[in-house]
């Protein structure tokens, strides 16, 4: 057996590596390169722009932390929008529940298509009545469209690429017009470990734009550190006294003790400021 070996630099001197047993597609979209390869221990892998977006074996840890915390938060989540994400993983976390419409938005038409041959474990979700895909740019459909959302969640890469303004003020406060009374947005915001200052900064901005602006943690073990940190943002929505009851069957991750101790962060990531 031939084996290729892949690796996604995290510093200059570490990373994570992987053999794979075969590389399944490389090309460059007019947005990024794109590959996925197939691999013993982790099943096939997407990247993009050489950056491991999710991989069969660990996807659930990610899409499922993205996802459940604004949904189980939200009392009745009728209208979702799911920005980037063009794997359908998050997609089909929300489809879990009885929502009215989920709209996704991917800027790049290559990344839907592709998963959706390769990852069929993730796109399913693509098949379903209640979804709906648009292929634009995340930034400027939220300027555009006249449509609001119970619960936006923003499946973004790293503030690098195509994903850098998914990362900004400007886009969080554009976001927060598309959001109906009571709404929640939840956005991946990267790696405790190596995005550190980032993550202190955008706090700053994020706690401007909402009254509820907490990070929260969890585990996805092929991202940089190994620990993800993800946004939760609301006026009205407090994440620790509205989770409802009973999350939906057959997640792998997410239950509601989970829910609670995402919240409780580690000395290095809490918020010194006062308000
Ligand atoms: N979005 C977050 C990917 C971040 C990974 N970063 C990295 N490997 N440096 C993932 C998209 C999955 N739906």
């Amino acid at each position: 057996m031939k084996v290729t070996e892949f690796r996604e630099f995290h510093t200059p001197v570490s990373g994570i590596f992987f053999q794979a047993k075969r590389l399944l597609l490389s090309e460059r979209t007019p947005f990024q390169k794109m590959e996925i390869y197939d691999t013993e221990s982790h099943g096939r892998v997407l990247l993009l722009d050489g950056l491991v977006q999710t991989t069969e074996k660990d996807e659930f840890f990610y899409h499922e932390m993205l996802v459940h915390p604004a949904m189980m938060a939200h009392p009745r989540p009728h209208d979702v929008l799911v920005i980037g994400g063009g794997d359908g993983g998050a997609l089909r976390e929300v489809l879990r529940y009885p929502v009215r419409s989920a709209v996704l938005v991917e800027i790049d038409a290559r990344v839907i298509e592709v998963c959706r041959e390769y990852f069929p474990g993730l796109a399913l979700s693509f098949g379903d009545k209640r979804a709906q895909t648009a292929v634009a740019d995340g930034n400027r459909f939220i300027r555009e469209t006249e449509r609001r959302f119970d619960v936006i969640l923003v499946d973004s890469s790293d503030p690098v690429g195509p994903s850098t303004v998914l990362h900004q003020k400007a886009f969080y406060a554009a976001l927060k017009r598309c959001l109906r009374p009571g709404g929640i947005i939840a956005a991946q915001a990267g790696a405790p470990l190596f995005h550190l200052e980032h993550l202190r900064k955008k706090r700053v901005f994020l706690k401007e734009l909402f009254s509820y602006a907490l990070y929260y943690l969890g585990p996805v073990p092929t991202y940089p550190g190994g620990l993800w940190c993800y946004a939760f943002l609301s006026d009205r929505v407090d994440p620790l006294k509205h989770p409802r009851k009973r999350a939906p069957g057959k997640l792998k991750y997410y239950n509601l003790e989970i829910h609670r101790a995402a919240f409780a962060l580690p000395e290095f990531l809490k918020d010194r400021r006062r308000r």
